[in-house]
């Protein structure tokens, strides 16, 4: 509708938006340990969406990865990787800045790139850069998505998949051993030096900033059907008459 033209269009945040027809999408945080299942949760919210009966728009639900955010390393800090003496875990092994201004970017409504990652050579991979298009609802998951508190900020719904450290040990060592190549001592000597003191210091207590905490990962069918009727509610109504389709006037309208 015109009648909202000149309001001012805020991003979660409550930074300012500038343009007219910004489509600003539904910006979901989704954190938790290693290998506690934060992929497979937003595939079973993507799976369920996609099914969604949903209005005229162009509905399209995308999940990235906090891993296109590692900072690209110096020779000497490859060579620590190689030998699992570099820790990935902590909060400066990413790109803060880069990680923001992408997400600023998506919740503008821009189509933005990112880097595939390799774990194999612990690379980003620039020559197959992913393009993420304006989507209705963008799902950013990481062991850190909620440690940045400028990024934290940028979320409609925070999620932390809340999954026991030894189902986690259990899925990570078979995990890296047959897709990331890595040996069983690597992989253990990294667990303890590395991943597990880090997950205590940095990621868990990112748990308190979640609006909803999934007990059980994945297999918590409940709470990922609450979670994605909530989402399908918000997209209705922002598609309703009347409404720009622009998420973040939504909530300015709607829900303040
Ligand atoms: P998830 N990671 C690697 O093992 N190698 C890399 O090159 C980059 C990241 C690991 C990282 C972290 N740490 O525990 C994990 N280590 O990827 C996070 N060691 O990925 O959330 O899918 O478990
Ligand atoms: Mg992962």
């Amino acid at each position: 509708g015109d009648s909202n033209k000149g309001d001012t269009l805020r991003l979660p945040n409550g930074d300012a938006l500038t343009g007219d027809e910004v489509k600003s999408p539904f910006l979901i945080g989704v954190a938790g340990g290693t290998a506690s299942g934060k992929s497979t949760v937003c595939k079973k919210i993507m799976e369920q969406l996609g099914q969604a009966e949903m209005d005229h728009t162009q509905r399209q639900v995308v999940a990235i990865s906090q891993d296109s955010f590692y900072r690209e390393l110096t020779a000497v800090e490859k060579a620590k990787a190689q030998k699992g003496l570099f820790n990935f875990d902590h909060p400066d092994a990413f790109n803060e800045e880069l990680m923001y201004d992408t997400l600023q970017g998506i919740l503008k409504g821009h189509k933005v790139k990112i880097p595939g990652y390799d774990y194999r050579t612990n690379s980003l991979d620039f020559e197959n850069m992913l393009v993420i298009y304006p989507a209705d609802v963008v799902l950013f998951e990481g062991i850190l998505v909620f440690y940045f508190p400028k990024i934290r900020d940028l979320f409609h719904m925070k999620l932390f998949v809340d999954t026991d450290s030894d189902t986690r040990l259990a899925r990570r060592v078979p995990r890296d051993i047959n897709e990331r190549g890595r040996d069983l001592d690597a992989v253990l000597t990294q667990y303890m030096t590395f991943v597990k003191p880090a997950f205590e210091e940095f990621c868990s207590p990112t748990k308190k900033f979640a609006d909803v905490i999934i007990p059980r990962g994945a297999d918590n069918t409940v709470a990922i059907d609450l979670i994605v009727q909530h989402i399908r509610d918000f997209l209705n109504n922002r598609s309703r008459p009347g409404s720009t389709g622009n998420m973040a006037l939504y909530m300015n309208l709607d829900l303040n």
